[in-house]
């Protein structure tokens, strides 16, 4: 929902009616992703802050300069901030907007995997490495080769192979790349080189990490999300396509891609058989929030399925000031998702 339609809005009762609480108050946090690691809860969420840059599609209010990791010993204890785990000044070749990370395990280290602008304004994807899940992470010295656009999401299968699911339109850079390399024409506007309503929307990408996480094992590929007759979605078909905020999980040895579909505010998935997809459009996780963004994980926890996301009610309607949450999700027989309101109906 963007900023100029929420001057309606009762914060008190929407409060009342919301299906979760922030979890983090002291500071504004955004795009959670949610891990269990040695049995804990870790949330790798951005770090929301004004500083002070002007409102513009391209999302360059969004400044983040720094990550925290929340952490929570069971999902109703309360939620510790760990402090600073990462900052901008700490990354070689990262210049600003430290956009929606995620983070996983391997071999008892801890990998933070983050998105910022290099020095020619450019997203990139970084990689920090540390011995607790909590951090301090220490950045490798240069971005992933071959990374670009934003939202990185790191999935373990279970043969211990892990795929980072990437990519991000307008403000994310995603449509700049349609040529294989980066398009650093004018006009920079968020919709430019974006496909027209008739043709294929732009894809994310995956690509299988090397054993040492810090490498593409291979060049990343599209990720096909297909319609109910096996065609692409169309770039036109706002409210299902790909927009950015890639998540892949797991449920009954389906693989479920989920994203959030941007300019429409919904988060959505389709269901594929292997962590290539393709995969097959089947409907929403999450409603619209209060905010522009939408942006979430999806994390098992003591055998429950539970939805991480965010919205801007913290800072009543700030676009770029928002706050996490979570619920618990179900499936149904069929390994659909039942659909939530985060409002539920107040909105
Ligand atoms: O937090 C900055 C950007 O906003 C993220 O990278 C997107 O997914 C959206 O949530």
């Amino acid at each position: 929902m963007p900023e100029d339609n929420i001057d309606h809005i009762d914060f008190e009762k929407l409060n009342q009616n919301s299906i979760s609480k922030p979890l983090i108050t002291k500071l504004y946090t955004a795009d959670p992703s949610a891990h269990v690691f040695n049995g804990k809860i870790y949330i790798y969420p951005s770090h929301d802050i004004d500083a002070g840059e002007a409102f513009d599609d391209l999302g360059s209010h969004f400044a983040m300069e720094d990550y925290h990791v929340i952490s929570m010993d069971s999902i109703t204890s309360k939620a510790i901030d760990h402090g600073i785990a990462l900052h901008v000044d700490d990354v070689p070749w990262a210049k600003k907007q430290m956009w929606a990370p995620d983070a996983n395990e391997k071999d008892g280290k801890f990998y933070l995997f983050f998105p910022a602008k290099d020095y020619d304004d450019i997203f990139r994807i970084g990689v920090a490495i540390s011995n607790s899940p909590t951090g301090p992470f220490i950045a490798q010295p240069e971005s992933i080769k071959g990374s670009f656009s934003i939202d990185p999401a790191v999935f373990r299968d279970d043969d211990n192979s892990y795929y980072m699911y990437f990519g991000g339109l307008w403000g994310g850079q995603l449509q700049r790349w349609r040529s294989g390399c980066f398009n650093a024409n004018y006009p920079e506007s968020p919709t430019a080189f974006v496909p027209n309503n008739e043709e294929p929307a732009l894809l994310p990408f995956v690509a299988k990490m090397n054993d040492n996480l810090l490498e593409f094992s291979e060049e990343p590929k599209e990720v096909q999300i297909l319609d109910e007759y096996g065609n692409l979605l169309l770039a036109g078909d706002n409210d299902r396509r790909f927009f950015e905020a890639a998540w892949l999980h797991k449920h009954n040895g389906k693989y479920y891609f989920s994203y959030s579909t941007g300019d429409t505010h919904y988060i959505c998935y389709g269901i594929g058989d292997n962590p290539y997809g393709p995969f097959h459009y089947k409907g929403r996780i999450l409603n619209p929030v209060v905010g522009w963004t939408s942006h979430h994980s999806i994390c098992k926890i003591d055998g429950k399925s539970y939805l991480f996301y965010h919205d801007s009610s913290l800072s009543k309607g700030v676009t770029h000031l928002r706050c996490i949450k979570f619920k618990e999700i179900k499936y149904r027989s069929d390994g659909s998702i039942i659909t939530l309101n985060p409002y539920e109906g107040f909105l």
